[in-house]
């Protein structure tokens, strides 16, 4: 198979990276079983291609398994001890930190978030993940029940076996690390497909998978679409758990495929429309400054951004005043994530660039307030200006949707019995944000909100031990967090008899 070398030669990062463009599949690069397909993969800053990767089938994604069960069966699973199994994580951890520069310039290349941004979150949260669940793997245990005297009861948290991960492209190397680390640590082998779009970290990090130690087909990685690699992962009868980050209509698409095949446990991590709500007591200064990195972060193409900013009307008119200075500051940062001091980047592709455009235009057709903003930037790659919307009502597309793009609806509300009925309105309930002083009323207002994910006087601000999931249709199970354990193991009950008289 291929391989691809790229010279950083940028104002922030000078360097070499080469990494191979087949498939890794039992610690091997291979090509596609069927033909030669590649992909182009784009640079969103400038929508030039990068370079090109091979794509797989179905029949390499057969292939990936045999790999992944043949190495369950012999080398891992509860054949390699817990503490064995930490000391290659924390090897891949090392390493991962080793090539934090290369791995940042990768991500910043394929994604056009900013190359500093990459390098102090993605990078520290994907080592600091890697390092926790090392901790985990010789930890992770059952219990003894009491039953009677004549009988011994008690629990093991076995693996799966074979586990399908599919990660999305707006965090790429964190999202891999997110999947893999806990089902690694946990005993399981893996079939990943990474994002099509934005293959590249993930290609890398097989290598440095390789380098750390982990015994052939423990990890496999077959990059591919996904209606045909993805859709292979989560009706394939033999692999035992599917995970998926992603867009709720696809998460729909693989709880369906499951059902259809092996009723394969289905962990979801999917869209929301999350609140960030402003009560008239909180110090402005922050809210504004949090509110703002909630939804502009990597051009509001983030899971938890706060979307919906609910203000309290007293505040309304100054924090609105704040908030689209900031709006204004970003759109003056806009650049190449390889230029100094940029802040604000690109989307993703041509595609979600059409999408938010077609947002944008949905919300001034439905008329609402465009306050600032609202059209691309430039002509060469795919950025859009930060946007503020104002009057807005509840039934609007840009209010109910996900819109994946730096686009803030500010919304006026009165009271917290009001806020919190609007702030519950949607499908989604991944995140919330709330702001107040007054920190009784912000944990009453947080208790009554429907989401997985809550945070006070802050916001989207994740920690490796603390659990990352949704409610609603923002999907079901956790990452992170001890709670990771328990999607990646199954519970075992063992009942011995004792004596003769049970
Ligand atoms: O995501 P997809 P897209 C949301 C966000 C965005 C929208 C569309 O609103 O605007 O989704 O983005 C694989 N079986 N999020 O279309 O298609 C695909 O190859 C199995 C939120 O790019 O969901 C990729 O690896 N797999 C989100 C992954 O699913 C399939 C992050 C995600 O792509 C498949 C990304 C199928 N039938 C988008 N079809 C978040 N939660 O952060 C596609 N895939």
């Amino acid at each position: 198979s291929g391989t691809f070398t790229y010279h950083f030669d940028t104002p922030v990062y000078k360097g070499t990276t080469a990494l191979h463009t087949g498939l890794y599949i039992n610690g091997e690069w291979v090509n596609p079983v069927q033909g030669s397909a590649t992909a182009d993969i784009i640079n969103p800053a400038n929508g030039k291609t990068i370079t090109s990767v091979s794509v797989g089938t179905a029949a390499d994604v057969d292939r990936a398994v045999v790999a992944a069960q043949n190495a369950y069966k012999t080398v891992w699973g509860l054949r390699c001890p817990g503490s064995a199994r930490g000391r290659l994580l924390n090897k891949l951890a090392d390493l991962v930190e080793e090539h934090q520069n290369e791995l940042a310039a990768l991500d910043a290349l394929n994604i056009g978030k900013a190359f500093h941004t990459v390098l102090a979150g993605d990078i520290p949260f994907s080592i600091a993940t890697l390092r926790y669940f090392a901790g985990w793997a010789d930890k992770v245990q059952g219990k003894t029940m009491e039953t009677n005297e004549n009988k011994l009861a008690y629990t093991r948290h076995e693996p799966y076996g074979v586990v399908g991960q599919i990660t999305p492209w707006n965090a790429p190397l964190l999202m891999v690390i997110i999947k893999i680390a806990p089902a690694l640590a946990t005993g399981n082998t893996i079939v990943l497909k990474p994002s099509e779009v934005t293959p590249l970290s993930a290609l890398r990090i097989a290598d440095l998978i390789t380098e750390a130690g982990f015994p052939p087909g423990v990890v496999n990685i077959v990059n591919g679409y996904g209606l045909t690699v993805g859709a292979a992962i989560a009706s394939h009868r033999q692999i035992a758990k599917v995970a998926f980050t992603g867009s709720a209509g696809v998460g729909r698409a693989i709880m369906r495929a499951s059902t259809e095949s092996n009723l394969k446990p289905v962990t979801l991590e999917l869209g929301g429309k999350s609140p960030t709500i402003v009560f008239d007591d909180a110090n402005l200064e922050q809210a504004v400054k949090w509110a703002s990195m909630g939804i502009f972060y990597a051009s509001g193409q983030a899971c938890v951004a706060g979307s919906r900013i609910f203000v309290q009307e007293s505040i309304h008119e100054e924090f609105l005043k704040r908030f689209t200075e900031t709006a204004k500051a970003l759109a003056g940062a806009i650049g190449d994530p390889f230029a100094q001091g940029s802040q604000h980047g690109p989307l993703i592709s041509q595609a979600q660039l059409d999408r938010v455009l077609g947002y944008i235009e949905a919300g001034k057709q439905e008329g609402a307030t465009l306050h600032v903003g609202g059209a691309r930037h430039g002509n060469e790659g795919y950025f859009v200006q930060p946007t503020i919307f104002t009057n807005l009502k509840p039934d609007m597309k840009i209010v109910r949707e996900e819109i994946f793009g730096p686009v803030a609806c500010i919304i006026k509300f009165k009271t917290e019995e009001e806020v919190i009925e609007m702030a519950n309105n949607t499908v989604y309930g991944l995140s919330c944000n709330v702001f107040s002083q007054n920190i009784s009323r912000a944990i009453r207002v947080t208790h009554a909100l429907e989401a997985g994910n809550c945070w006070v006087n802050c916001a989207s601000t994740a920690e490796v031990g603390v659990p990352f999931g949704g409610y609603k249709e923002s999907g079901i199970g956790r990452e992170m967090g001890e709670y990771a354990l328990d999607t990646y193991t199954q519970v075992k009950a063992i009942h011995v008899n004792l004596g003769l008289n049970l």
